[in-house]
């Protein structure tokens, strides 16, 4: 039973992602109850329908089309994703799939997989890497707390997913190998109709104006008239940087976009180039 007329978009219930998902949906302007006890929810302003829903199931249900979209970590997708298409990057929940020794193993490189028995909650994304690797490895499956298997002599290595470390730490394991890096990703039905993509392009515009507008500052700031060339050549702006007398004939005030990649090494040769007052301003959106 498909309706054309809503998209469907299925988020984790409570977990890691919850949080951003939900925040990135609010941020790009859609207006719905977020109480995540419940199953589903309807937006107020926008033809989409929210279904909360466990993260590892999330793949199948987009697969089925129970779900047009999902979002789940790209580690999950590829583990678990048959037939649906990983469609934009999130830029949340960033995450690596790594393998993992024992801290006193003199670790010198893959071939120390072979053979070896590792537990992981990934066995295809781990099956995959082993035979693009040519290794051969036995595969202990287990649904958590992987980080325990060595010390109780299950495996003699680990597959598992770390973001700070700590938990390999004090396991007393280390970081040999990564298999991927992971961020949160949005998954899509391999066979929407013209209806849905239109409404998904939709979402997707927003969700990019919001991400550009996180991913750069705005930036005003006052120059003298003689250094207003060299000061501009610095900022490239949208079209190109905005100059704007002040009521010192000899000054100017400068506004423009900058990213935030460059943007501590641009602020500093402003003010080598004579810029002052600088002031920079987070962005809430920005259309280009
Ligand atoms: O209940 P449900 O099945 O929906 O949730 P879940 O418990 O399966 O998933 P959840 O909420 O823990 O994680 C959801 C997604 O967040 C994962 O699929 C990853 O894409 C991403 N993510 C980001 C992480 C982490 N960071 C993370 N640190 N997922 C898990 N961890 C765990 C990891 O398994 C290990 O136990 O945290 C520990 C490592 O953390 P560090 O900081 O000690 O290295
Ligand atoms: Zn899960």
């Amino acid at each position: 039973m498909t309706n054309n007329s809503i998209l469907r978009l299925a988020i984790q219930r409570k977990g890691r992602l919850s949080e951003d998902s939900l925040s990135l949906i609010k941020e790009s302007g859609i207006k719905f109850n977020s109480d995540t006890g419940k199953l589903k929810s309807k937006a107020r302003n926008f033809p989409i329908e929210f279904l909360f829903l466990r993260d590892d199931d999330i793949p199948d249900y987009v697969a089925d089309g129970v779900a047009d979209i999902g979002i789940v970590g790209e580690n999950v997708a590829l583990e678990k994703g048959k037939n649906i298409d990983i469609i934009k990057k999130l830029g949340f929940s960033k995450c690596r799939l790594s393998l993992a020794v024992p801290k006193e193993v003199d670790y010198r490189g893959l071939e120390y997989f072979q053979n070896a028995s590792i537990a992981t909650s990934y066995p295809k994304i781990l099956q995959d890497f082993l035979d693009a690797n040519n290794l051969t490895a036995d595969i202990h499956e287990i649904s958590g707390s992987v980080e325990i298997a060595p010390s109780i002599g299950l495996a003699t290595a680990v597959c598992d997913i770390v973001s700070s470390g700590s938990t390999l730490l004090s396991n007393g394991l280390k970081e040999v190998e990564t298999i991927l890096y992971s961020e949160a990703v949005i998954i899509g039905n391999q066979s929407m109709s013209m209806e849905k993509k239109s409404m998904l392009n939709k979402l997707l515009f927003r969700i990019e104006s919001v991400q550009k507008g996180k991913n750069n500052k705005y930036i005003l700031l006052n120059a003298p008239n003689d250094k207003l060339d060299a000061i501009t050549r610095l900022l490239p702006g949208m079209r190109s940087p905005t100059v704007v007398p002040l009521a010192d004939k000899d000054w100017s005030s400068i506004h423009s976009v900058i990213n935030e990649d460059e943007f501590w090494e641009v602020i500093e040769k402003l003010r080598d180039a004579g810029a002052e007052g600088i002031l920079v301003v987070p962005i809430e959106k920005m259309i280009v």
